[in-house]
């Protein structure tokens, strides 16, 4: 069958250097429908599409964990079908599913097409996956639950994109998915979305919601800059005040808020249904205004500050003095433990940034009892580039860059100092990767207001954001040492998920594609076909009601 054949040259190249194969830039014969991050090999066939009616099942075999009920939720709100899921195993075989049934295999033993995981991506998660379509019917297969998730993603971005929106009308043509062979998997294991809640807070449906959009775009951890100056938003038992106190306010007085561990318990379980990890991060030794306006304790002398409204950074910090040292350890024990244990990730992030009100001495005493304290939960400790100034880190530290693609010295340095004490790099270059800094044209909010700062070499173009390759910035960090990509999102001036999302889309979508996208042939990133296919995740947008910003040279269609 010619499709067939088709797919196996595609995988012959996903095998090789992972160069070959048509990404998913073009379109398929008769209709505008792509998958979004490139997929590593993607081919369109020259055949009939699949297509979904009242009959189509969702025939499970092996543990696909939540992508079937998940998908199958999808396609019963949009469509109106049953679509019942049913297992392999017990009520008939993935050999016999009729050509409207869409086949879903988790086999730990999966070879090709399910490509191997890429060496940067190989380390602990396989999220490899393979999806053949048309009409004979969906078959998708991979070695964990996760390349299942993954590959329901893309199956989606296949489907009309009417198919986001409950209750919709079936598009002319019904609801077809084009015939085509995709092999994927991603090129690093971490694609990370930050969003901070501490400038502003923002409640449990929101970052459900910020969750959901950032699935269909196989990002797989959020990280939550849970703590800084303007607020403390997690409870942590034993300091009651850390969200009384310490939660009242927010960047501009706009109110407070904070997380029980029973929503922060909710917010990692909807994020684990759509395999995505959180990172909670604990902003130390800076950073700190609103746990020291809390606690008079934790601060040098004794004597707290009132809570903080403003935007300037780098003025407050953790007392390493000996007469604070009982409440400063008690509070960072308390605290990372309290923290590492609602947390099922391996990663615990403890900041490290801009401690511009702590003396170097006094920075290098406090990183080190708080990496020891964090290290000392089970957790892989995680921090911004600055934790390099210490050269006694616990193994395997995770630094987070957030530098320039044109580094400049000295976090070039504190950069290659964690990976030289054997850690890794997440990148997050800020005149790129900063979805907070301002567009170009300076649109007004869906608030109507004008957001977004220009601290990182002024406003991001969608095309700056889809323009680095993360090996280049620092050189002699390999991609061995680069364990994945993130974008994060601060909120000084955004204070509600649509003024989030109004920043985060479409920018995120560079961010997600350059980590989880073969690295292109020759070098050169494929902007148009990018360009075509934002457009097309736009129409997604429209029918989610996720607010995007519809930033020139997109050729958005609605
Ligand atoms: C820098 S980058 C910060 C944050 C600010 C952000 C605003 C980094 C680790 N810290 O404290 O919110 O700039 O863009």
């Amino acid at each position: 069958m010619h499709r067939r054949i088709v797919a196996i040259l595609c995988v012959a190249a996903v095998t090789l250097p992972l160069a070959g194969c048509a990404p998913g830039a073009e379109s398929p014969p008769g209709g505008a429908r792509a998958v979004t991050p490139a997929p590593a090999a993607l081919t369109w066939a020259d055949a009939g599409p699949y297509e979904l009616t009242e009959g189509t099942r969702i025939i499970v075999d092996g543990d696909a964990g939540t992508a079937p009920d998940l998908l199958a939720d999808l396609l019963r709100e949009a469509t109106g079908h049953p679509v019942p899921v049913v297992d392999a195993s017990t009520d008939g075989t993935v050999a016999a599913a009729d050509a409207d049934d869409i086949a879903i295999t988790v086999d730990p033993e999966a070879s090709a097409p399910v490509p191997e995981p890429a060496p940067a991506a190989g380390t602990g998660r396989d999220e490899a996956y393979a999806l053949e379509t048309g009409a004979d019917g969906v078959e998708l297969t991979a070695r964990s639950a996760a390349g299942a998730f993954l590959g329901t993603q893309s199956l989606r971005q296949l489907l009309p994109a009417a198919i986001e929106r409950p209750g919709a009308d079936a598009p002319d043509g019904g609801w077809t998915v084009p015939a085509a062979s995709v092999a994927d998997r991603p090129r690093f294991a971490y694609r990370g979305a930050m969003l901070d809640v501490a400038r502003h807070f923002f409640p449990v449906e929101g970052v459900e919601r910020y969750l959901d959009a950032l699935a269909l775009l196989k990002v797989n951890v959020l990280h939550l800059h849970l703590t800084d100056d303007q607020g403390w938003r997690i409870a942590i038992d034993g300091w009651p005040e850390l969200t009384g106190i310490g939660a009242s306010t927010s960047v501009g007085g706009d109110g407070g808020g904070s997380y029980s561990a029973e929503d922060y318990r909710r917010i990692v379980a909807y994020a684990a249904a759509r395999h995505i990890t959180i990172v909670p991060e604990i902003d130390l030794p800076g950073h700190t205004n609103a746990a020291l306006s809390a606690y008079p304790e934790l601060n040098p002398g004794g004597v707290a500050p009132p809570p903080y409204e403003g935007f300037e950074v780098g003025f407050s910090s953790l007392s390493a003095a000996p007469e604070e040292a009982e409440a400063t350890n008690r509070f960072l024990a308390d605290v990372l433990t309290q923290v590492a244990a609602l947390t099922p990730g391996p990663w615990l992030h403890v900041g490290g940034d801009e401690s511009h009100a702590t003396s170097e001495e006094d920075y290098l005493d406090l990183v080190g009892r708080i990496t020891a304290t964090a290290a000392a939960t089970g957790k892989t400790v995680m921090g911004w580039h600055e934790l390099g100034a210490s050269g006694d880190l616990p193994e395997g530290t995770i630094g987070q860059y957030w530098n320039f693609v044109e580094p400049e010295a000295e976090p070039e340095e504190l950069a290659h100092s964690i990976v030289d004490q054997g850690g890794r790099l997440v990148l997050s270059p800020a005149d790129v990767a900063y979805l907070d800094m301002k567009y170009v044209d300076d649109p007004p909010s869906p608030q109507g207001r004008r957001v977004g700062l220009e601290w990182a070499k002024g406003a991001t173009t969608l095309d700056e954001a889809y323009s680095w390759e993360p090996t280049e910035i620092l050189p002699g960090v390999d991609e061995a040492a680069i364990l994945g990509i993130e974008a994060p999102l601060w909120t000084e001036t955004l204070r509600d998920i649509d003024e989030v999302e109004f920043m985060a889309f479409p920018r995120i979508v560079a961010i997600a594609e350059i980590a989880w996208s073969p690295r292109p042939a020759g070098g050169e990133r494929d902007h148009d076909g990018f360009f075509d296919r934002v457009a097309l995740l736009g129409q997604r947008w429209d029918e989610t009601g996720t607010a995007y910003h519809p930033v020139g040279g997109v050729p958005w269609v609605g």
